[in-house]
């Protein structure tokens, strides 16, 4: 079998997403997610100037070789723009494999490791109230793992609560708009939110808190050690985690379960955090963490270490990538939560997809591959926005963490 074509299609069904698709001369082709939210058109350009004339010609089934052609092959190792379209490539590969086998793509990872996928949802309101009544919502859909994100008194913008009545998307049209923060009051207040959560639902589910990134080490050990009564499933990104030292001092101060590497690229973002046993779970996704090629191996080594993976899957990442996701989880040993965040229906209508979720887990179909496709002409119908995620600031203007 040979490449005999690979185009990018970018769309903006309700949002954005960039998909990739690999031709063959056997008639078979290949999707692979390749969206890096508010970041779209760099990967595109990365992909259609420098990926997608290298792989015309090549041999499909050597997945393999080609991960290593374009990651250890550039001299200009890493990054998420160059591992988001890698990532790409990689699924797109193993779909066009899966398709050429007849088989779905869990089989070709070792085949059905469990028959459903457990998976968290998101509940987050203005306030503790508000809040609360979401967990409810949540709980009542079946849900068994709810993350929990409230608007914090006296700060304007907390992290993962919408301002309207819309579900949550952080990336707004055009440039990056400025939000405010303040650690402080944010560090006062979750303590008193999950006490209230947890008085109100008991200890019968399981309860997840994304700090996304705005705290300091020492800051991070106060917040696990004062969350550890709500026995919290885990406390996610704490710190930035771009020093992995910094994960030792809330180890060392705490047992709330860590969770971490949403933005990581790479297997030698974690391998500190792995080998020390620092943290539970690991968040990268396949769409960023160089797909299914490089994530084998990333929780091939993270099983060694009692540490199970949890991925990323925010609405910013697509169809593709969250079946792909669906496939690894089914078939992999260390499997431990998945995120799921449901797309709206709109972009439904570009991607056709294979997976559903019934009573708190999530189930893919056997179709062979990946499974998902994409309507071009309707993706043709949704074209490209700009849009960006926010940029943060301290309450006396210093740029944060956003
Ligand atoms: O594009 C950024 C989002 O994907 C991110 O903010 C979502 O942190 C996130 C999560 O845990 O889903
Ligand atoms: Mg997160």
């Amino acid at each position: 079998m040979k490449i005999t074509e690979a185009k990018v299609i970018l769309s903006c069904p309700g949002r954005n997403f960039v998909t990739l698709k690999i031709m063959t001369d056997e008639g078979i082709y290949g999707l692979g997610d390749a969206t890096l939210n508010g970041m779209e058109k760099a990967v595109v350009a990365y992909l259609e100037n420098y990926c997608i004339p290298a792989l015309i010609g090549k041999d499909p089934c050597r997945i393999e070789d080609i991960w290593h052609y374009f990651y250890r092959g550039v001299y200009w190792l890493r990054g998420s723009v160059s591992l988001t379209a890698i990532s790409a490539i990689d699924m797109a590969l193993w779909d066009i494999k899966g398709k050429s086998l007849n088989t779905p793509l869990y089989n070709l990872l070792g085949g059905k490791s469990r028959d459903r996928i457990l998976v968290y949802c998101h509940a987050n309101g203005k306030d503790a109230e508000e809040t609360i009544d979401k967990v409810g919502e949540k709980i009542s859909k079946g849900f068994r793992a709810v993350r929990v994100q409230s608007g914090v008194p006296g700060i304007e913008d907390a992290y993962g609560v919408p301002k309207d009545d819309r579900p949550y998307e952080p990336a707004a049209k055009g440039l990056a708009h400025e939000e405010t923060w303040d650690t402080t009051k944010y560090l006062n207040f979750l303590p008193l939110l999950f006490r209230k959560v947890r008085d109100v639902y008991g200890e019968n589910v399981h309860l997840l808190h994304d700090a996304h990134h705005r705290c300091t080490p020492v800051e991070g050990a106060r917040l696990a050690k004062e969350l550890e009564p709500f026995h919290l499933f885990w406390l996610e990104d704490p710190v930035t985690g771009e020093l992995q030292e910094s994960l030792r001092l809330i180890r060392h101060h705490s047992t709330t379960p860590i969770a971490i590497g949403e933005v990581y690229n790479t297997i030698f973002d974690h391998t500190t955090l792995i080998t020390e046993q620092l943290i539970d779970y690991i968040r990268m996704p396949l769409v960023h963490g160089g797909g299914i090629t490089h994530m084998l191996k990333v929780a091939a080594m993270a099983s060694v270490y009692h540490i199970n993976t949890g991925f990323h899957g925010a609405t910013d990442l697509s169809p593709v990538n969250l079946a792909a996701a669906l496939h690894f989880n089914t078939a992999i040993n260390n499997f431990g939560i998945q995120e799921y965040m449901p797309h709206q229906d709109i972009v439904h209508e570009v991607f056709s997809i294979n997976y559903r979720y019934d009573d708190g887990f999530m189930f893919v179909d056997d179709s062979p591959g990946i499974g998902v496709d994409i309507d071009e002409k309707k993706a043709a119908e949704y074209p490209y926005e700009m849009a960006s995620l926010p940029v943060n600031r301290k309450t006396d203007g210093t740029i944060f963490y956003w």
